[in-house]
């Protein structure tokens, strides 16, 4: 098998200032499918095509943001063989037990130089998508509720040391870089886009002086034509947009950013390509950014907001 060691994001635990404004917003509006609460009130959610529990975790809390994100890994021989790794790496691991999260197995978590809780687990109860596997229909009535993306995709983060982030996630973890934004002197790197897989990213990173903070959570749709009725879905039910619809130079994907109640900024997009890891990484100016595109290639601006509204 060529999919092997990391094999997609399969959690990201979220923090909202109110539960059920949370939960209607990802529920009702986004169109995710409620699949649990916990006694610590956490409430899980999945898109409606996703095989495993859950791929999104609410915890109401004082402050938006993001708790942690999962990878899932092969199986529990990878899970013991990247633990090794990444201690062997200098970075210190902790075992979480099965079961603190819903349906999901033992989790190694271990903290990135740029403050955010990664965790890799090897199993979560997979409670299917609503199809059969035998001569499946191709969609369901989950697939026509509220924006009803298909998948979580991809975050992207904000913080610091991303130079080191980027030799964790490809010298440990097997990511490759696909994009990069260089500094202003050309030195460096302001951003990475980093896959585990066939997609154009499965995290992103941008160089920020505040640990541990997110800038969007994605969730993937099939067409063009599903990107502007989330829009329409979005206006409908009062969501802020910040950005979109428009397409991003950077991944080519064709997007939405926009805010869920508590100001965690949620992405809906669709496309982008298919980078294999042999491929030299796309480099874009720092100028190319905004004025060449990278953001928002029709509008060609770095919007104010891409570098200062995180949580
Ligand atoms: C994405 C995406 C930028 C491109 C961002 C890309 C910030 O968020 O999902 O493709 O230039
Ligand atoms: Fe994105």
């Amino acid at each position: 098998m060529a999919l092997t060691g990391v094999l997609r994001p399969g959690h990201a635990q979220l923090r909202v200032l109110n539960l059920e404004e949370g939960v209607h917003h990802y529920r009702d509006v986004l169109g995710m499918v409620e699949t649990g609460r916990d006694e610590q009130g956490r409430v899980y959610l999945k898109c409606w095509d996703e095989r495993d529990h859950n791929s999104l975790v609410l915890r109401e809390a004082d402050r938006a943001g993001i708790d942690f994100v999962g990878f899932k890994v092969l199986d529990k021989a990878t899970l013991d063989k990247l633990e090794g790794d990444l201690r062997a790496y200098g970075l210190a691991t902790e075992r979480i037990p099965a079961g603190e999260l819903l349906a999901t197995g033992e989790r190694v978590r271990f903290r990135l130089p740029s403050g955010h809780d990664i965790e890799l687990y090897a199993e979560k109860q997979a409670v299917g998508n609503g199809l059969q596997v035998l001569n499946p229909a191709p969609w369901t009535k989950a697939s026509e509720n509220g924006i009803a993306p298909v998948r979580l995709d991809h975050c992207l983060l904000y913080g610091p040391n991303i130079a080191e982030v980027q030799k964790i996630f490809c010298d440990v973890l097997g990511f490759y870089l696909v994009e990069r934004v260089l500094t202003p002197d050309g030195a460096g790197n302001v951003a990475i886009w980093l896959s585990c897989s066939h997609k154009v990213h499965d995290i992103a990173f941008v160089e920020h002086p505040e640990p541990g903070k997110l800038h969007h959570l994605s969730f993937l749709l099939e067409s063009w034509e599903e990107v502007l009725r989330a829009a329409d879905i979005m206006a409908m039910n009062n969501v802020q947009v910040d950005i979109g619809p428009t397409r991003h130079g950077v991944t080519r994907g064709c997007t939405i950013y926009a805010w869920d109640p508590s100001g965690n900024r949620f992405e809906t997009f669709m496309g982008g390509y298919q980078p294999y890891p042999d491929y030299e990484p796309t480099t874009w100016t720092f100028d190319g950014l905004g004025a060449g595109g990278g953001l928002d290639y029709p509008q060609r601006k770095l919007h104010e907001s891409f570098l200062s509204v995180v949580t």
